[in-house]
């Protein structure tokens, strides 16, 4: 039994799913939802059995080739034992290895991208902590830029409308769902699963009231998506089962139904957007020949004509809402259903206006249609980075596979860097990357891979030195997003597992080393950093005359409340009103149809108009079906993939894939069957589950069930757990954007007949 001065007590703290109040008794964590949370996320359940778990990194270790031989490539990341060794004397290694490398070939040799998710709290934030480590430390790093969520989504929108984050975070709300809005049309749907979850957290989860009642009031909901359940029952929605990847073709077929039909808002056309002209002419055919009619549509999309036709004048008819989920634009050409929206909306004319318009990504996840707050939350100050280089976040594999070559991006001609050491910390690109088996051998390509994990992710078996960093429950911390009012303090409830140290007490430990601690902690310790990062906010809510309370005040009541902004339809509406007065950050200040500047970039996938584009990846005769790896309801991406709740949605500790009785009859699959999913970049075993509310066609796979390669079963090796990246494709989305390509394939699927190989992802690796 850990010991701990907080054990018993109920302590608050927060995850970007949810706030809640934690105890520990030594062995388990008890957890109470945060009684203003209207629908508290069951992913708390993921708690109760974690901070003890086997998954969970016990000390420090190094693997044993990188011990003995020395840094440098090698095929053996994943398969090596470990070695633990004492604190002061791994930390001493890491200290001589970045040095090396940064003498040797500089910081530019050094990739710190690190992406990931990590954990809510502010301070404790380890993509902060890392960033600021490599500024001081280096003088930089290899950065990413734009995310997994949103990669094309972020490059296409400042050409076209605006900033994602400045336009769609601040537009329309849930409040006006609830009671402006007659049909809401809704590309993907707004899984209840999804909106869940916000970075940093969100205190109350409004979303399955305000669907439930918009309905109650008349509101209609027409879900175009392969997922009946991309929506939920309480919005009686109509179910469009979708062709994967060909909802570009059905907005065309409603924009040409409009055009035809003379239900265009060509007022709003002239005065707020610029190109329309250049769109009609695709539209109608003058282009290339080919009218995008309802029929045309319909045959590419499978929807029939007349549903496209009648949908086309309801829209026109009704106050409005068009979503797109983020999970369109995870795919070949996704710039194209985020950027077709965009002309459908501006077309009906309707966008600023109550409950109307486009709303982008509302329903991915808990941060949209909300009223940001009105000062600024606490974060983290990450230092200068010195370092030219970036990458688009998921060219990580090619940037390692092809240093010094060139690469598009967003009208720039790019040069992949030679990077030698790549470090991690908070995040698992062995959960989001795309073509895992290509990622393995981009990392076998570099002298040394760090990583910092609080559990024996895939990352942190291939790595060659890895850290054990304390769990949240483990530390003080701040709680905040900009979207929600509340803030929380975050209180320690259990002490740190075995060996485990906090981000920022490595950090701290590695910078004495390396000269530069007063640089890097700012002369405070962790209890110094959160009074200091309060105050910023402390400060904002005095300046505006809010109750502005102390640091110890705060802390002893757990949370503040900061004011929201008003629910205002933010720059979309008061550019609606005044485009001369309030113009959208694009070149033209207009919304922007046809785009002279991606047009001058002269990129085929990417022209410049939204344009039908079909992925150059079909399914043929040996991988017939389409995969959808989509967010899991039952955790955040992998983190905590081994805890209960996780774990109760496994089937004979499997990933469920779930597929329409129809293809699992064709192919003599009964639920509950171990499949075998697979396509010529890999394959993964699953849990068949046969549901209705699949398409015909598709499977189903979430992401985040943990990589479990059985070695002796290839190349490729088998993941016998169902990490759907064996199978999808390392692309970028465009010359644009490059992008993600993770949410869509197409593999094929059949019994797996063989004895069922054990699963290892959760048992700590050889000499761990
Ligand atoms: N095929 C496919 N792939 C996808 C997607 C998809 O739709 N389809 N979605 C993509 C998307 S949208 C995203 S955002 C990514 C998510 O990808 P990630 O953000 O990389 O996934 P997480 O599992 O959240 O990884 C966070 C890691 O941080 C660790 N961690 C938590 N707290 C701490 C801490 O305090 N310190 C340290 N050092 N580590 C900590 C956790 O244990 C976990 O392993 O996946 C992407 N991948
Ligand atoms: N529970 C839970 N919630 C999460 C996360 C999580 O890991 N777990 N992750 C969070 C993060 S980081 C993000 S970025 C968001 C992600 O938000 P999204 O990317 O929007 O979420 P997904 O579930 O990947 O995709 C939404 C749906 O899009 C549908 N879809 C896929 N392809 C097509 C298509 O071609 N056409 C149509 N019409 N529909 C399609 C799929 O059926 C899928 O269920 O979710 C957030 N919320
Ligand atoms: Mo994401």
């Amino acid at each position: 039994m850990d010991k701990h001065p907080a054990d018993g007590l109920l302590l608050p703290h927060s995850a970007h799913w949810g706030a809640f109040r934690a105890s520990w008794d030594g062995s388990r964590v008890t957890v109470i939802p945060h009684p203003a949370d209207p629908a508290p996320s069951p992913i708390l359940g993921n708690f109760a059995d974690s901070l003890r778990h086997r998954a969970r990194i016990a000390c420090p270790v190094v693997r044993r080739g990188w011990l003995e031989q020395g840094p440098g490539p090698t095929d053996r990341r994943g398969e090596d034992e470990f070695v633990a060794l004492p604190w002061n004397e791994v930390l001493d290694r890491l200290a001589a290895e970045l040095q090396r490398v940064k003498a040797a070939h500089g910081a530019e040799a050094v990739f710190g991208g690190s992406y990931g998710w990590s954990s809510a709290g502010r301070f404790h934030h380890a993509q902060s902590q890392i960033h600021r480590f490599l500024n001081v430390a280096l003088g930089g790093y290899v950065r990413s830029v734009n995310s997994y969520n949103a990669g094309a989504s972020q490059v296409i929108l400042p050409h076209v409308m605006g900033s994602l984050e400045e336009l769609f975070r601040r537009n329309v709300t849930w409040e006006q769902v609830q009671r402006d809005t007659e049909l809401l049309l809704c590309f993907g749907g707004m899984p209840l699963r999804n909106s869940m979850i916000a970075s940093g957290g969100v205190t109350r989860h409004v979303e399955p009231g305000a669907i439930a009642r918009a309905r109650a009031r008349g509101a209609r909901f027409v879900l175009v998506s392969p997922l009946r359940d991309d929506l939920p029952p309480e919005a009686g929605a109509e179910w469009w089962p979708i062709a994967i990847g060909t909802d570009v073709a059905l907005m065309l077929g409603l924009c040409h139904t409009l055009v035809t039909e003379g239900l265009h808002d060509g007022v709003f056309l002239e005065t707020h957007t610029t190109g329309y002209p250049d769109f009609e002419r695709y539209l109608l055919g003058q282009e290339d020949g080919q009218p995008k009619h309802a029929g045309w549509a319909a045959a590419i999309c499978g929807i029939g004509a007349d549903r496209i036709t009648a949908l086309a004048r309801e829209l026109a008819a009704k106050r409005s809402l068009i979503t797109v989920a983020h999970g369109l634009q995870r795919a070949q050409h996704g710039e194209q259903p985020v950027w077709a929206a965009a002309a459908l909306a501006a077309m009906l004319g309707q966008i600023g206006l109550l409950g109307g318009g486009y709303s982008y990504a509302m329903g991915a996840m808990g941060h949209y249609g909300r009223r940001p707050n009105a000062v600024p939350i606490p974060t983290m100050p990450q230092g200068r980075n010195g370092v030219r280089f970036f990458i688009p976040v998921a060219r990580i594999a090619d940037m390692l596979l092809n240093p010094g070559a060139l690469f598009d991006y967003n009208g720039e001609r790019l040069t992949y860097p030679d990077i030698r050491l790549v470090y991690w910390a908070g995040g698992n690109p062995f959960h989001h990357h795309q073509d895992l088996n290509r990622l393995r051998q981009a990392f076998s390509r570099i002298d040394t891979l760090v990583v910092h994990e609080t559990s024996w992710t895939a990352t942190a078996r291939h790595a060659d030195i890895v850290l054990p960093s304390t769990m949240t429950l483990e530390r003080d911390d701040i709680g905040a997003a900009g979207t929600d009012p509340l803030i929380h303090a975050m209180r320690a409830i259990a002490p740190p597992f075995a060996e485990a140290r906090d981000d920022f007490a490595i950090f701290t430990a590695l910078s004495a080393r390396m000269g530069v601690e007063e640089a890097f902690t700012a002369g405070r310790n962790a209890a110094a950093w959160l009074r200091h990062l309060y105050e910023a906010t402390r400060e904002a809510l005095a300046t505006k005359g809010h109750e502005a309370p102390s640091f110890e005040a705060f802390w002893e009541r757990g949370e503040i409340t900061l004011p929201s902004t008003p629910d205002d339809g933010g720059p979309l509406r008061a550019f609606r009103r005044d485009p001369t007065a309030h113009p959208l950050p694009t070149p033209s200040g207009w919304i922007e149809i046809f785009s002279e500047r991606i047009a001058g970039f002269g990129y085929a996938d990417c022209p410049g108009h939204p344009a039908w584009l079909p992925s150059t990846e079909q399914p043929d005769a040996r991988h017939p079906l389409r995969i959808i790896a989509n967010q899991p309801a039952t955790r955040l991406h992998s983190q905590l993939d081994f805890a209960a709740y996780s774990q109760s949605s496994k089937r004979r500790g499997r990933e469920p894939a779930r597929m329409n009785p129809a293809d699992a009859a064709a192919r003599g699959i009964f639920d509950g069957d171990i499949i075998r999913l697979f396509n010529d970049r890999g394959s993964c075993l699953a849990a068949a589950t046969l549901s209705e509310d699949v398409a015909r066609g598709v499977v189903q796979i979430a992401t985040g069930a943990w990589y479990d390669p059985l070695p002796d079963n290839g190349p490729p090796p088998l993941c016998v757990h169902g990490n759907p990246n064996v199978l999808t494709r390392d692309i970028g989305t465009s010359r644009l954007a490059q992008g993600s390509c993770g949410q869509t394939t197409v593999a094929q699927a059949e019994r797996y007949e063989a004895p069922l190989p054990p699963l290892r992802a959760y048992d700590p690796p050889r000499g761990a």
